[in-house]
């Protein structure tokens, strides 16, 4: 009799915690966030916890750590997919070695603007890149805007390709980046997002490129003050979910987290181009020396090589690649 008793003590204690663990949020979630305080980022992802707090009456929780501090963003997407972190805003850049749908966003012009982008990803391309983040472990919630990326540097401005010519550039952690700073004649350096100030005072490298948000809550402005409008980058960023966490969720907190993430990302997107004028104005006021590019060609056709070996070296990707340039 004592001996039944236990058992069924054990089973029914058992059968708690899976009850639990499967049902309600046990222990608060941790979300990863480069960006710095007033960042449009740091304001959608703490909204987006917020919210989720609310929606749950207050039985899911996501505490949000900003500015990197919970390490860099290839460390990050490494934790998000093993379950070491819950949440994180990522750029599509860095995720792009890892997950190869993803990593068409990161072919130079391949978008024509950021609207462009956002109709790309609403579309059957976005389900393709869905696909491919969730086949790695990360569960996309929502788009936010990343803007479109320049060069800048601490020499001269750029207007042409041979203005490229043997600068050492730093670039995100992703071979296309790489590949295409070669292919203009520079020097490519891959380099994690925090290390970029002190490289650009210490002249590590001459240069690197970013949205006019970062390019200012970095300071980068001060150290490399010619900033080139060549916007050859237009990289979407997520606002994503550990795959293994989601899976366990019931329907109506899938539902939350994601209305939460769509409801940040509006607040995200509006942010961002105020924060975009805004950024703009406060480096130019500084003295910044900008400059405008009328001829984008030259940088378009130097990327071929680009192309041509990211389609060499994943055949399967081409009918993504044709189907955003093809989307109008
Ligand atoms: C910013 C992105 C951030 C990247 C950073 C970079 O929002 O995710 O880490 O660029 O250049 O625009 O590393």
């Amino acid at each position: 009799m004592n001996y039944l008793k236990k058992i069924t003590g054990v089973v029914l204690a058992i059968a708690l915690i899976i009850g639990f663990s499967a049902s309600v949020q046990a222990k608060e979630w941790k979300g990863w966030n480069i960006h710095v305080a007033g960042y449009p980022n740091t304001i959608g992802t703490d909204k987006f916890a917020e919210l989720v707090s609310q929606k749950s009456g207050g039985k899911m929780k996501i505490k949000m750590y900003h500015a990197g501090t919970l390490g860099s963003q290839p460390d990050a997407i490494e934790q998000v997919r093993m379950g070491g972190l819950e949440i994180a805003n990522f750029s599509l850049g860095p995720m792009g070695p890892i997950v190869p749908e993803a990593n068409v966003v990161s072919l130079p012009f391949i978008f024509k603007d950021p609207d462009h982008a956002f109709r790309v990803l609403e579309g059957k391309a976005g389900d393709m890149i869905n696909e491919g983040m969730a086949k790695k472990g990360l569960v996309s919630l929502a788009w936010y805007d990343g803007g479109s990326r320049s060069f800048y540097n601490s020499k001269k401005p750029i207007k042409a390709p041979a203005d490229v010519v043997g600068m050492k550039v730093r670039v995100m952690n992703n071979e296309l980046y790489s590949g295409m700073i070669k292919s203009l004649g520079g020097n490519p350096s891959p380099m994690a997002f925090a290390e970029v100030y002190q490289s650009l005072k210490t002249g590590v490298v001459d240069g690197a490129e970013n949205n006019w948000p970062s390019y200012e809550s970095t300071g980068h402005y001060e150290v490399a003050p010619f900033y080139s409008l060549s916007q050859h980058l237009i990289i979407p960023e997520t606002l994503c979910i550990n795959a293994a966490v989601w899976k366990k969720l019931s329907a109506q907190e899938q539902k939350i987290l994601k209305e939460a993430a769509q409801e940040s990302a509006l607040l995200q997107r509006k942010l961002w181009k105020e924060r975009s004028t805004a950024s703009q104005s406060k480096v130019m006021a500084a003295g910044v020396s900008f400059n405008m590019i009328p001829d984008k060609g030259p940088f378009q056709a130097a990327m071929k090589p680009v192309y041509d070996k990211f389609l060499a070296d994943n055949p399967a990707l081409k009918p993504l690649v044709k189907m955003i340039q093809n989307t109008p």
